[in-house]
């Protein structure tokens, strides 16, 4: 029986709709990089705002699934739009977990959002660097992206999916402790200071989630904080923030199913389960 999230709009809308046609036509460098994508997903747009900041040339063809004849030609540089719901035996050989993002670099596939884009910061090296220069800056991000991967996604997901006000509460109070650790640390108007880095990447793509939360589970951003009213604000005035976005009502459908704790998302099941998000 086909899982409910495989039914999910098909192609990027809005802005992000007219970023995939932007990059339609072949690009000139070789075709190196294949970005295996989805528009709903908020580790895709880790990857997307990495590969649109440094801007590197991809190839968009906003295929709605996986097919056989595009696995062929995925050396080819290109954005392709991919269900990993459905777990395509093609899909899977490029992304074991079936998740995305992944990405082929000259037919080599990679996965994990973080990895990519470390890979892209190496592999491009004449592009923005998403790193400060300097080691302890350096290592700051890297301590950025711990706090959001470790105390900032765990209760988020709770915080959907959870039914029980109590449950609801706890999650609630955990996100709201976690972005006062992280806007402790924001300079501004990013999280380093002028450089827009992999510290404001981590979480930039949650901005756009946050209105669901708002909306359905009481979030505040205020009760976080100005500082983070602020970068919040930041995030969004970004040039590669906005080049990314969907429609908000299409985000309302996909976020639905978790706020009905029915979806079925590996890092749903996950959540659901009390383990730890894949
Ligand atoms: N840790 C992974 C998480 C990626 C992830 O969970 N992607 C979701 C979409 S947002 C996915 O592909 N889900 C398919 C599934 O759960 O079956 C990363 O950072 O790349």
């Amino acid at each position: 029986m086909p899982s409910p999230d495989e039914h999910i709009h098909p192609t990027a809308t809005g802005a992000a709709a007219q970023t995939v046609a932007s990059h339609s036509a072949p690009t000139t460098d070789g075709n190196e990089l294949v970005f295996w994508s989805g528009w709903f997903c908020p580790f895709v747009a880790r990857a997307w705002l990495a590969l649109e900041e440094k801007g590197i040339p991809y190839r968009a063809s906003g295929f709605l699934a996986l097919r056989s004849e595009v696995a062929e030609e995925y050396h080819n540089a290109e954005y392709k739009e991919v269900n990993p719901y459905k777990k395509e035996p093609e899909f899977l050989a490029i992304s074991p977990k079936g998740l995305v993002p992944a990405i082929t670099y000259r037919g080599k596939p990679l996965h994990e959002s973080l990895v990519i884009c470390d890979f892209l910061e190496e592999a491009y090296p004449d592009t923005p660097s998403l790193y400060p220069k300097d080691p302890y800056d350096r290592a700051q991000v890297r301590l950025a992206i711990d706090l959001v991967g470790k105390s900032f996604l765990p209760p988020f997901f709770r915080l959907l999916q959870s039914q029980e006000p109590e449950k609801q509460a706890q999650a609630l109070e955990e996100v709201t402790e976690a972005l006062k650790k992280y806007s402790k640390k924001i300079v501004g108007p990013y999280y380093m200071g002028s450089q827009f880095t992999l510290a404001d990447i981590v979480l930039a793509p949650w901005v756009a989630r946050l209105p669901i939360v708002e909306k359905h589970r009481n979030f505040s951003a205020s009760a976080v904080g100005d500082k983070f009213v602020q970068w919040v604000k930041a995030v969004q005035a970004r040039e590669s923030f906005k080049k990314i976005l969907s429609e908000e009502k299409y985000y309302e459908e996909i976020y639905g199913r978790y706020l009905r704790d029915e979806a079925m998302s590996e890092a749903a099941k996950a959540t659901r389960a009390g383990r730890a998000i894949p």
